[in-house]
């Protein structure tokens, strides 16, 4: 067999599998958890009577559920409101991509339309026409909508909700759906207070002003004081938008929550950090699956799992949006060379052999610098094949380089830098706004 290095690691010695997997699983924040706890539990018993083959069908049977279970999530709003950007902003698209929603210029239809997520396709949005255009009472439009094929349904207004929208909320509500309240073009709102000059511009208080009709609105209409999230189609991590996505993903059962996860956009590293998460608790539950079974002594990394390693390593970079089309759109937003951006990052060149560095070579500097904080297992010993440990690696490597590129999209941002130059991330905002008096 062609072995790229020998296997170092004690083989087959399976360690406190029972409480490395235990420990890693209470670390991991529940709103977080991408399997349910019941799921977890029978793992945990399975492991502490030795059924290793149960706990090696409950851990195959959880995977794959978790890439297979569809989420629909139906938006509805009147003409205009915003819906099909809202829809766009969720599936990471732009308006000029062929697949985007079309923004503006359409004619609402009355039919429901379907828009897959380009990565995650477990993942479709519905955009629904407006209950108000349909003039429907709710019960008939729910039914009309189908209803009760979607996971949760988002009420979008660019205005004030509606008493019609109201009521199909409270419709929802009995059916035992969740909703919620998306208030859109906030950015315009601040943009008309700005230019207001009988009063000096307060961005806080002219937020608390739209969100209190809202809210007033709802307590008129003897709702629950619901919670409503202001946003901006056009600068998704300005507002409540990352809210939404932290309530949506929390009130998701566990086993959809990594399809949704996966889908949403790196805007905030929060954000990243939970996708981080969500794709190291599968990475872990692969390799736990397949060293409960090992029969055969633990190998090295083989040429064929480099092919499977390079999968993984494109998969990851496009889940971060920093593979090489997601740095082009990038590069094109920022006026940076892609040469440049590519620069700041390691993950393009993690599988690159022109380095001296072998794989096992990179590996073994990984785990020197794990700490022990990184889910107990890693750090307690090589249980599992390398190829685990590498897609750990590549997986904390893209984290990082998507954290990158965003603090320097958002300090171009901040500081209206149309220059082709790199910040520099230990520069101080006063640097910044030194360089752009
Ligand atoms: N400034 C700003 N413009 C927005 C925002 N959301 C949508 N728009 C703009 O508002 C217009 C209508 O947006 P759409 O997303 O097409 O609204 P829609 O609800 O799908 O409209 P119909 O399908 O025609 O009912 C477009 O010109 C969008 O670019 C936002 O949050 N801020
Ligand atoms: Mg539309």
């Amino acid at each position: 067999m062609d072995q790229l290095f020998s296997d170092t690691s004690k083989n087959e010695d399976r360690g406190d599998l029972e409480s490395s997997f235990t420990a890693y699983f209470r670390k991991t924040k529940k709103e977080s958890k991408i399997i349910t706890q019941e799921t977890i539990d029978s793992i945990e018993l399975h492991l502490t009577k030795g059924n290793i083959q149960g706990a090696n069908s409950v851990i195959r049977d959880a995977l794959k559920n978790i890439g297979n279970i569809p989420i629909n999530v139906a938006v509805t709003g009147e003409f205009g409101a915003g819906k099909s950007s809202f829809i766009n902003a969720l599936r990471g698209v732009g308006p000029e991509y062929e697949s985007a929603a079309k923004v503006g210029v359409v004619k609402t239809t009355m039919r429901r339309t379907a828009y897959k997520h380009p990565e995650i396709k477990t993942l479709t949005l519905w955009d629904l026409p407006g209950i108000g255009t349909l003039n429907f009472v709710p019960k008939d439009y729910l039914e009309k909508m189908k209803f009760q094929e979607y996971d949760f349904f988002i009420i979008v207004s660019a205005t004030r909700f509606t008493k019609l929208e109201l009521d199909l909320a409270k419709t929802i509500g009995f059916m035992k759906k969740n909703y919620y309240f998306v208030r859109t073009k906030v950015d315009l709102d601040l943009d008309h207070e700005k230019k207001c000059k009988s009063r000096p511009f307060d961005r806080e208080k002219t937020l608390q002003q739209i969100r209190s009709i809202c809210v007033n609105a709802f307590s008129q209409n003897s709702m629950d004081v619901s919670q409503i999230f202001l946003i901006s189609n056009r600068h998704l991590s300005d507002y409540d938008f990352p809210v939404l996505m932290d309530t949506l993903v929390k009130d998701l059962p566990a086993q959809k929550r990594h399809s949704f996860i996966l889908s949403s956009p790196n805007i905030t590293e929060a954000a990243i950090d939970r996708k981080h998460s969500s794709v190291q608790q599968t990475v872990w539950l692969e390799a736990c699956k397949a060293g409960l079974l090992a029969t055969v002594p633990v190998v090295g990394i083989l040429r064929d799992d480099v092919e499977e390693l390079q999968v993984k390593l494109n998969h990851y970079r496009v889940l971060f949006g920093v593979d090489d089309a997601s740095l082009k759109v990038m590069a094109k937003d920022s006026q940076v060379p892609v040469e440049q951006l590519k620069k700041m990052i390691k993950s393009p060149y993690l599988l690159e052999t022109k380095k001296e560095e072998t794989l096992g070579e990179m590996l073994l500097k990984y785990l020197e610098t794990l700490d022990l904080g990184n889910g107990g297992l890693l750090a307690s010993g090589l249980y599992f094949r390398k190829t685990f440990y590498l897609q750990f690696l590549f997986l904390d490597t893209v984290t990082e380089d998507a954290k990158v590129l965003l603090r320097e999209t958002n300090l171009r941002k901040q500081f209206k830098l149309d220059s082709p130059k790199l910040l520099t991330m230990t520069r101080t905002n006063d640097y910044y706004q030194e360089i752009i008096r």
